[in-house]
């Protein structure tokens, strides 16, 4: 098979940057390792920033997602036991984000996919890049056969290695090129997904002397709950009755007594990270989304980073292809990373503002505590945050 993009990868990053590739005509495959079923079970972001509605409506995808996704203006921030609203619509003059769970966003845009007749191979193992320091780059990947295993080949200009933290794309590049950026923090969240209704219309980021919880939501009817766990717990050691027990010991009494608690739907830990590649570009092999980048989940900014990521990748093609120029081409690392490091810059502040870290000590909590009350009550610290929140334009500093 000859393709002028070949995307390793079919999970948010990859199947955005296919449907923007095929809106400009230019014509690629996704290779998968997973099922559909599988990529699709994996419960992970609710929030969208305003850019990554717009690309999705670029991407024209956007119909459900205007439909059913719930507009949050703002969301509250708890701690000492009180409540308060962070109003981010009235801090940034307009800015709201957008409540549409990341399966949707990706449904939508296999759907369509599947609609243009696009190829997606699913269930490609063993997966290799090779000579993407050539103009002739290929990925191998086996599958078919009788023992799965049957070697096929895609020629093509360009890899976009859209396969995340695990994927192969980032372990091929060469190690004298890279450079990799890390901080892991000494404990993950339990996220717990039920079908009741949330405990309040927006989202509520608590910090508590239990530990960091958040309730969130995909809809009207179905809840998204986190909270903060040592990185020693094990998921069966949660009951969902422990779990809903200890998420109301984290809450105010408002909330606590308007929580409505049922069976889970899924439950995990994940672990939190911060990190980052550079740069994200090995001659003709770029990455895109959590392959080059990971933000622990408080700031909410992990697939918004992969998607506007993955715009400057479009934009750098379609330019390489219609105006014959390799300029976006040679800048798509610069100006992914400046982006990303703002995100990154705030997604770890936040983690580290709302998190309880014993390490610290009561020092520590007290200086967590004074700069939590700045926050609440400077317009200048709630706008900062703010603005962190709704994310950055696309063209920010330009
Ligand atoms: P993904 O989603 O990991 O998809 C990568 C795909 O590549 C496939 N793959 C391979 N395919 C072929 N060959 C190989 N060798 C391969 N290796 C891997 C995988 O099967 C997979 O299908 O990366 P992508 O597309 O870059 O998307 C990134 C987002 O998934 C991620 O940043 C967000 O989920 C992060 N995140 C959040 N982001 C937000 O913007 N807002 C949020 O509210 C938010 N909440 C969260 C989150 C992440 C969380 N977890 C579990 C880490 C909440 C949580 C709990
Ligand atoms: C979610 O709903 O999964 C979610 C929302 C906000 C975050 C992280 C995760 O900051």
């Amino acid at each position: 098979m000859r393709v002028q993009v070949a995307i390793v990868g079919g999970g948010p990053a990859g199947h955005l940057l296919g449907q923007l590739l095929y809106k400009a005509g230019i014509d690629a495959v996704i290779i998968e390792r997973q099922t559909r079923d599988y990529v699709l079970g994996r419960i992970r972001a609710g929030v969208l920033e305003q850019v990554c509605i717009d690309l999705m409506d670029e991407a024209g995808v956007g119909q459900r997602m205007h439909a059913e996704g719930l507009v949050h203006g703002g969301f509250d921030m708890l701690f000492k036991g009180e409540r308060h609203r962070i109003d981010m619509n009235r801090l940034t003059g307009g800015k709201n984000v957008m409540v549409y769970g990341q399966t949707e966003v990706t449904r939508d845009l296999m759907d369509a996919r599947q609609a243009a007749g696009l190829t997606t191979i699913y269930e490609a193992s063993n997966v290799t890049v090779h000579d993407f320091d050539t103009d002739k780059p290929r990925v191998r990947y086996e599958k078919d056969g009788p023992n799965g295993k049957e070697v096929h080949e895609i020629e093509c200009d360009f890899i976009a290695g859209c396969d995340g933290f695990h994927g192969v794309c980032r372990a091929s590049a060469p190690r004298s090129a890279i450079r990799e950026y890390e901080k892991i923090y000494p404990f993950g969240w339990l996220g717990i997904l039920s079908d009741t209704p949330p405990v309040h219309h927006e989202l509520i980021y608590a910090n508590s002397p239990r530990g960091f919880a958040l309730c969130s939501q995909r809809s009207h009817t179905r809840s998204r709950y986190y909270l903060q766990v040592p990185l020693t717990d094990k998921v069966e050691d949660w009951s969902d009755e422990a779990f809903w027990q200890e998420l109301r010991l984290r809450l105010d009494p408002e909330a606590r007594a308007k929580l409505v608690t049922g069976p889970s739907i899924e439950k995990s830990i994940a672990p939190l990270r911060s990190f980052v590649t550079e740069p994200m570009r090995f001659g003709r092999m770029f990455l895109a989304g959590d392959a080059a980048h990971i933000v622990p989940p408080t700031g909410a900014k992990g697939l918004n980073l992969a998607a506007t990521d993955v715009k400057y990748l479009s934009n750098a093609l379609i330019e390489f292809y219609q105006d014959k120029t390799e300029a976006g081409i040679d800048n798509y690392s610069e100006r992914c990373l400046r982006r990303i490091w703002r995100a990154e810059r705030f997604s770890w502040w936040f983690t580290g503002l709302m998190h309880r870290f014993p390490e610290n000590g009561e020092i520590g909590q007290k200086f967590q505590e004074a700069e939590l009350d700045y926050l609440i009550h400077s317009e200048a610290g709630a706008r900062s945050v703010a603005e962190n929140y709704v994310g950055l334009p696309l063209d920010f500093g330009e």
